[in-house]
């Protein structure tokens, strides 16, 4: 019997979807802007997880130019059928919300390589395909409704797709417009084959407070659907605000090789006020059947705080989990750069050594950063910078939003060693937080995260540690700037408009988790 404890992945890893093979388990999340993109998790019990590759490896896979902060690739679905991995997503292009963004990529190993993708040419958002036992393939996603009826509310399509030819054919079926009268948007659709019946199931309302699941049932693929008068199946939305994890919603399911059946699914756990720094997180929740309906967290009613797996051991969990901190060295699969490769960095033994680029933290480009995300609401980043920067350049550590929101812990160069500030940028506009003067020489920059509170602090050659400043984690979270992302804590540096200048080595990045009492 093994236990976890919800979340089953820490941080932000939104839209879950999953796939069993055999004895072995699959997990995809969004990743929008950041490469590489789409993580897949493997596990065997549902319990451990390990990162064993990502989807987007390559820069020629997508084109992530122009890709604002929470654009980009948004909820994938993984499946298995017929000795392929089939991944279907949509990269969004936030200022071309036309641009057909729908695609599809196979594997043969979930770790890699994924194919290219191949474009289904339909506008529209959160894909998913079912393969059915007749061997025909049926994809459908949700898009805002044509008809001026269903102003503002989404519709959930299905359509067949040919494989040989590698395009959708047939007519397209509306299948769903949403579970209940008033509440918008179906979103994250699944089609599943239960017991001979067809089963859609839907997130809706919205990503956050009010986000639920629904689902409902037909004879067939293209309905007509019967929602459960159940319906939401899963939500914490009647629990308001005063609880800890909020914004249940957007399900995969999946049956264990036992016969048991589980469902992932996001949701958010707030702390310091109605926050949620961390983002929207993958959590566990059992599932049993009842009278031709699934019912989720059965005599509970919520996501548990922890689940019981009976197939799982209780070995300790993984490193990818967060559960163990230490030194994020490079190779390690957590790190992220932005809208492509990381170019400017080269590992130098347990070090990076980044290059400064001229795009910066705040362009819609692709600066020299390199984050991984903040999995704890207490947990303290650090790293070492040794600088060869000239005027105008700098290179620190960041706490990252997105282009319009991020807190900076910069070093640059003065007269007689560096000096090292704090730097809101906070909707675009910068805010001056503190600033140090040190004398040459390493530098140790760290963001110590304790609920909402961040206090940046350095230390020079002397030793001595130095408060830079403050930050609040209530600014930077979704609820502050809008979009889906939760944080990241990353190492940068720019090169101040003078290109093939200046390097930065950074060793000893370390992330270590700080316990706090409320877990
Ligand atoms: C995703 C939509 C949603 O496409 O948020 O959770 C969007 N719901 O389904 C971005 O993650």
């Amino acid at each position: 019997m093994g236990m976890v404890q919800n979340p089953v992945l820490p941080g932000c890893y939104p839209d879950p979807s999953i796939c069993r093979v055999g004895e072995d388990y699959y997990l995809v999340n969004s990743t929008f802007e950041y490469f590489p993109g789409l993580p897949i998790f493997h596990s065997t019990d549902l319990v451990h997880w390990t990162q064993i590759g990502h989807v987007i490896t390559r820069a020629d896979q997508l084109d992530y130019s122009g890709i604002a902060s929470s654009g980009g690739l948004y909820a994938p679905t993984i499946r298995y059928h017929d000795g392929l991995y089939w991944l279907v997503c949509t990269m969004v292009y936030p200022d071309q919300p036309d641009r057909p963004g729908n695609f599809l990529m196979t594997a043969t190993d979930p770790a890699g390589p994924w194919s290219d993708p191949i474009w289904l040419g339909t506008a529209g958002i959160d894909p998913s395909i079912f393969f059915d036992d007749d061997g025909r393939i049926w994809f459908h996603g949700t898009r805002l409704a044509l008809e001026p009826q269903w102003h503002d509310q989404t519709e959930v399509w299905v359509r067949e797709y040919d494989p040989v030819a590698q395009r959708l054919v047939g007519d397209e079926t509306v299948i769903w417009r949403g579970a209940q009268l008033g509440v918008v948007w179906a979103e994250g659709p699944h089609l599943y084959k239960v017991d001979g019946r067809y089963y859609l199931m839907t997130a809706e309302a919205g990503t956050e407070i009010h986000h639920c699941v629904c689902i409902m049932r037909a004879d067939s693929v293209t309905g007509p659907y019967e929602g459960n008068r159940a319906n939401p199946v899963m939500t914490h939305r009647h629990l308001g605000r005063e609880v800890d994890v909020v914004g249940a919603g957007h399900a995969d399911l999946v049956q264990a090789a036992d016969g048991s059946w589980w469902a992932v699914l996001l949701a958010m756990r707030i702390y310091g006020g109605y926050h949620y720094p961390l983002g929207r997180e993958t959590f566990l929740v059992p599932v049993t059947w009842q009278d031709g309906w699934p019912v989720f967290a059965p005599g509970v009613g919520r996501i548990p705080a922890a689940v019981e797996v009976p197939f799982a051991d209780d070995t300790p969990l993984g490193v990818t989990q967060g559960a163990i901190g230490g030194p994020v060295l490079p190779g390690d699969p957590c790190w992220n750069s932005l809208r492509g490769p990381a170019d400017f960095a080269t590992a130098d033994g347990d070090a990076w050594r980044l290059r400064p680029t001229t795009d910066t933290l705040s362009d819609i480009g692709q600066p020299a950063f390199l984050g991984i995300r903040q999995q704890h609401r207490c947990a303290d980043f650090s790293a070492t910078f040794s600088p060869a920067l000239a005027d105008q350049q700098e290179a620190g550590l960041v706490i990252r939003q997105g282009e319009r929101d991020h807190v900076r812990l910069a070093i640059s160069p003065s007269a007689d060693g560096y000096t090292v500030t704090a730097v809101h940028r906070q909707a675009g506009v910068e805010h001056h937080l503190g600033q140090v003067s040190l004398t040459a020489g390493s530098v140790r920059l760290a963001v110590s995260a304790r609920g909402r509170d961040y206090t940046l602090t350095c230390i020079g050659a002397d030793g001595a540690q130095q408060v830079v400043g403050h930050a609040d984690a209530s600014t930077l979270d979704t609820i502050a700037t809008g979009g889906f992302l939760g944080l990241w804590l990353g190492i940068y540096a720019h090169d101040g408009g003078r290109p093939g200048e200046g390097s930065v080595r950074v060793d000893k990045v370390e992330y270590l988790p700080v316990p706090d009492s409320e877990g």
